[in-house]
């Protein structure tokens, strides 16, 4: 079992590689996933659909696990190697029809701008009981959805956040962490034309300590950077990394975005 306390400590910018086991076999997400691990990716989410079940998400979860402990197999034989742990493997689920109990933790989270109770807490009340059966670690989170949004705000119902609103997202902020949830996530939806505005992020970032994940929309190093700058901890991609068919190429273009998120030159 990976530990997962790292994932809720501020630390130098990181990233995760998001994998929609809805877009791609277990054998696919086991290459790309291994490309985001040999590029510097610190994470890997699985999750971001609804169109999946259980077994599909399992499959690659497992899928995933095992890739990856050949690699950090691989690395513990290699005295060089820098980083010989293997990086966890969370679930970012959008509902409790979803999960696997071979994940490394789960997202427990809060759709805090939702108008439905559903995604404030009906669907955690419905994951609950399997998620202590099997024990799977949770990281709660509150889970604020951006303009424009997309998918997951449709979905969730969310009465989204404006570029304009940085007093609200500072509220959400605050709120997150009297909560006591370890994450707070900016979402602006998967595939957004826009992602979330540096304003928001700073705004967030004055309000709270708590590591804050960006994602949504984020397809290269700048606009990255620009998250970070503002106060991201976390960048999340995920159509970026389904974009490559090929694992080399992934891994490069992963590569140069965690460097230059990393470093302003
Ligand atoms: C979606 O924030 C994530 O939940 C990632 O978005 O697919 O646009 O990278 P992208």
């Amino acid at each position: 079992m990976v530990g997962v306390e790292s994932i809720v400590r501020r630390n130098i910018p990181r990233h995760a590689l998001l994998i929609d086991p809805a877009d791609q076999s277990p054998d696919v997400a086991a290459k790309r996933a291994i490309a985001g691990a040999m590029a510097g990716s610190s994470m890997i989410l699985i999750g971001g659909s609804s169109g999946t079940d259980s077994d599909n998400v399992d499959r690659t979860v497992v899928a995933i696990k095992e890739a990856l402990e050949l690699i950090e197999w691989a690395a513990t034989q290699d005295s060089d190697a820098q980083n010989q742990e293997r990086i966890p493997i969370i679930l970012f689920p959008q509902g409790a029809n979803a999960l696997s109990p071979n994940a490394d933790g789960i997202t427990f989270m809060m759709l805090m701008n939702s108008t439905d109770p559903r995604f404030l807490i009906g669907e955690q009340v419905a994951g609950a009981p399997f998620i202590k059966k099997v024990g799977i670690e949770p990281i709660s989170m509150g889970y604020v959805i951006c303009a424009p949004g997309g998918k997951a705000g449709e979905v969730g119902k969310a009465d989204l956040i404006k570029p304009e609103d940085v007093g609200r997202v500072a509220s959400y902020a605050a709120a997150a962490e009297l909560f006591d949830f370890k994450l707070l996530y900016l979402e602006a939806g998967s595939g957004a034309s826009t992602p979330v505005s540096p304003d928001l992020i700073s705004a967030a970032r004055s309000s709270t300590d708590i590591p804050i994940v960006v994602g949504g929309g984020i397809r290269d190093g700048a606009t990255a950077r620009t998250a970070v700058e503002a106060g991201a901890d976390w960048i999340v991609t995920g159509t970026l990394g389904e974009e490559y068919a090929d694992a080399d190429e992934l891994r490069e273009v992963l590569s140069e975005l965690i460097i230059s998120m990393r470093f302003t030159d």
